[in-house]
């Protein structure tokens, strides 16, 4: 019998991928370590045992604790690195990269110290791992607008190592517009513009993210669905939504994985990706994902390939580089 070929994965940007969420429990026990830092849990097992979550306030709750092992800067390039590594065993050629600064200046690390960690891994992947990448600095939803406008001028400094802004954290009673001014502030400064918005949150905050914040992308969206006009509106201007389906069953957004909006989203024609939110904690990376929902909802190499493609034109990549991808 012919020996099987190593599997290689499609090719594929992430686009949806918080760092602090690629703590890997090992990564999380070694910088504990080497900070002196003290966890609550005995060992890697114990921690493990800790991910399994009802809602996505109680992930957000073991993901801010966790963080507690960053500290200075080269745990934030070790921490990105090792991302890099998984990231492209998992066929991802391009990534656009989440980081939560308040959830890092709260807990008394400067934001440079933060912005310069990550960058060092970051800028050694094209040569590393043949990986581009750009960096998303996201505002916490549940923090106040101050918070958010005092952290967009702290990252003034920074604002070319910077290409969007994003909103993430708890979702319900934090609508998009509550973040109108900085967004506004972004957008002058030539910066993209993405927000979390329809995972736990009415399709109303979606608008809001396309109207009030003037959003490029969508993270998410799946709850899109229940509003007609607004899927009609998505399509026409081609707004992508960066889905992640391994998170969306672990927070409890869809019950199982076979029942996951994602073939209705492809069927009603919305740029639709696939990618892995935080991968540490919800079971799988990029190709993981992948492999998940052909698996459950028997998606072909066509649709496959679609989504693949589809990472691509979604991307913040320049013209000439994305064209060549698709
Ligand atoms: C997040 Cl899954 C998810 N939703 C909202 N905010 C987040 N931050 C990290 N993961
Ligand atoms: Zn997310």
């Amino acid at each position: 019998p012919t020996p099987s070929a190593p599997k290689s994965p499609l090719p594929k940007a992430e686009l949806h991928l918080h760092i602090e969420g690629t703590l890997e429990p090992e990564l999380a026990f070694a910088l504990a370590e080497r900070n002196g830092v003290t966890l609550p849990y005995a060992d890697q097992d114990a921690l493990r045992r800790a991910y399994s979550f009802t809602d996505l306030q109680s992930f957000l709750n073991l993901y801010y604790a966790l963080m507690a092992v960053l500290r200075t800067e080269d745990d934030f390039a070790d921490l990105a690195d090792a991302y890099l590594a998984r990231a492209r065993e998992q066929g991802v050629r391009h990534a656009e990269i989440f980081f939560d600064p308040q959830a890092h200046t709260a807990r008394g690390v400067p934001i440079g110290t933060v912005i310069r960690g990550l960058s060092r891994a970051l800028d050694a992947a094209p040569e590393t791992y043949g990986i581009t990448t750009r960096l998303i600095m996201c505002f916490l939803r549940d923090e106040s607008a101050e918070s958010a406008l005092a952290t967009f001028e702290a990252a003034r400094p920074y604002l070319d190592r910077i290409t969007a802004v994003g909103l993430d954290s708890a979702e319900v009673g934090h609508p998009p517009s509550k973040f109108k001014e900085v967004y506004a502030l972004a957008r002058e400064a030539g910066l993209k513009c993405v927000a979390h918005a329809g995972e736990e949150g009415p399709p109303a905050y979606v608008w809001e993210a396309l109207d009030v914040l003037g959003v490029d992308r969508i993270d998410h969206g799946v709850r899109s669905l229940e509003d007609e006009r607004l899927v009609a509106r998505l399509v026409a201007d081609r707004i992508p939504l960066t889905v992640c389906p391994l998170s969306n069953v672990r927070l409890r957004v869809v019950d199982d994985l076979a029942d996951h909006p994602l073939p209705a989203m492809l069927d009603a024609g919305l740029l639709v990706t696939v990618n892995s939110d935080d991968p540490a904690y919800f079971g799988g990376y990029a190709h993981d994902n992948f492999t998940a929902v052909r698996d459950a909802l028997g998606l072909d190499d066509e649709a496959l390939r679609t989504l693949a493609r589809n990472s691509f034109e979604a991307s913040f990549l320049d013209e000439g580089t994305r064209a060549a991808y698709l």
